[in-house]
């Protein structure tokens, strides 16, 4: 059956996801998702990006606020603030539930994958959910308030400073999970989600044999552009594109990705000059599901042109 992989972050990456699981039988999906965002709080080892495809494609999210479970509950945070724990990373009481599971079965010695495979299994998700790698690879700001670990700049200091570079501890060292590399190999598709190239996708590229097996596969690959009309849709891609010198436009992003590319969907009105790709042009804001249907079959429909 042919595959079709998406390299993913959180917020923007599981709306394509969503989208690709209601256009194409679930099972041809593999989600490869970004862990450089993980980090140890209170004890608890939380996944942001994973836990944000777990809600998403189990309909449990909360779509408004891009993380996080709809209808959730508040009891445990405020009983930590009332303790006098750390309350600036809001944790709901279903969230802390994965949280502590997934404390719990690593402590056990069973590995992320195996966890995330669990939840996805439990809550009847068709599409396979990849870790990037079951080693600890952590997204690290360098900003002009110092180094920060990447929850600490995102939501405690609220994307304020400003970012000199971005780098991935661990990640030299890193191998991909299980059946990361295997799916990327046997792919008719890779399609890269439009997730914030620099926080989100550049900690997959980072682990060497992911970024091998992107090389060599003869699957094509395709962006999906996070920038609408040089705006992000959400998060704070232009701010950092303007701190790292870079124009804040289809070029950077698809020369950031450079001869990994074959392929960029943009939006209707923007344009991208860099030679050398096929550029294909939709309404790429996904706000409902027919949104996301219809950019997930644009990029699939891109990828077959160039398959
Ligand atoms: N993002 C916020 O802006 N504020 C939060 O309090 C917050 C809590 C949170 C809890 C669990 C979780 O899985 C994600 C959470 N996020 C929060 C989002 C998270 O920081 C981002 O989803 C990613 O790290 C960036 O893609």
């Amino acid at each position: 059956m042919s595959g079709i992989v998406v390299l993913t972050g959180g917020v923007g990456g599981a709306k394509l996801v969503l989208g690709l699981i209601h256009a194409v039988d679930p099972a041809r999906v593999t989600a490869i998702v970004n862990t450089g965002d993980d980090f140890r709080h209170l004890g608890l080892h939380i996944s942001p990006d994973i836990d944000t495809l777990l809600y998403t494609l189990s309909g449990k999210a909360n779509a408004a606020q891009g993380w996080g479970r709809e209808g959730e509950s508040w009891a445990f945070l405020s009983a930590l603030k009332e303790l006098g724990g750390e309350d600036w990373f809001q944790l709901g009481d279903m969230d802390v539930a994965l949280h502590v599971l997934r404390t719990a079965m690593l402590a056990r010695g069973e590995s992320l994958t195996a966890i995330t495979a669990h939840v996805a299994g439990r809550w009847g998700i068709g599409a396979k959910i990849l870790p990037m790698s079951n080693d600890s690879v952590a997204t690290m700001i360098e900003s002009d308030e110092g180094l920060l670990e990447f929850q600490r700049y995102f939501v405690e200091k609220r994307c304020a400073p400003a970012v000199r570079g971005v780098r991935f501890d661990g990640a030299e060292a890193s191998v991909p999970a299980p059946g990361v590399v295997e799916a990327i190999l046997a792919a008719d598709a890779v399609l890269i989600a439009p997730s914030n190239p620099w926080f989100s996708v550049d900690p997959l590229l980072a682990v060497p044999s992911i970024h091998v097996a992107l090389t060599q596969t003869r699957a094509p690959v395709v962006a999906v552009s996070p920038l609408i009309g040089g705006q992000a849709v959400k998060g704070p891609t232009a701010k950092l594109m303007g701190e790292l010198g870079l124009a804040v436009n289809n070029d950077s992003i698809a020369l950031h990705y450079g001869d990994l590319l074959d392929g960029f969907l943009i939006d209707s009105g923007d344009a991208c000059n860099v030679p050398g790709l096929t550029i294909d042009h939709i309404a790429t804001l996904m706000n409902t599901l027919d949104d996301k249907v219809r950019v997930a079959k644009a990029a699939l429909t891109l990828a077959a042109r160039l398959a």
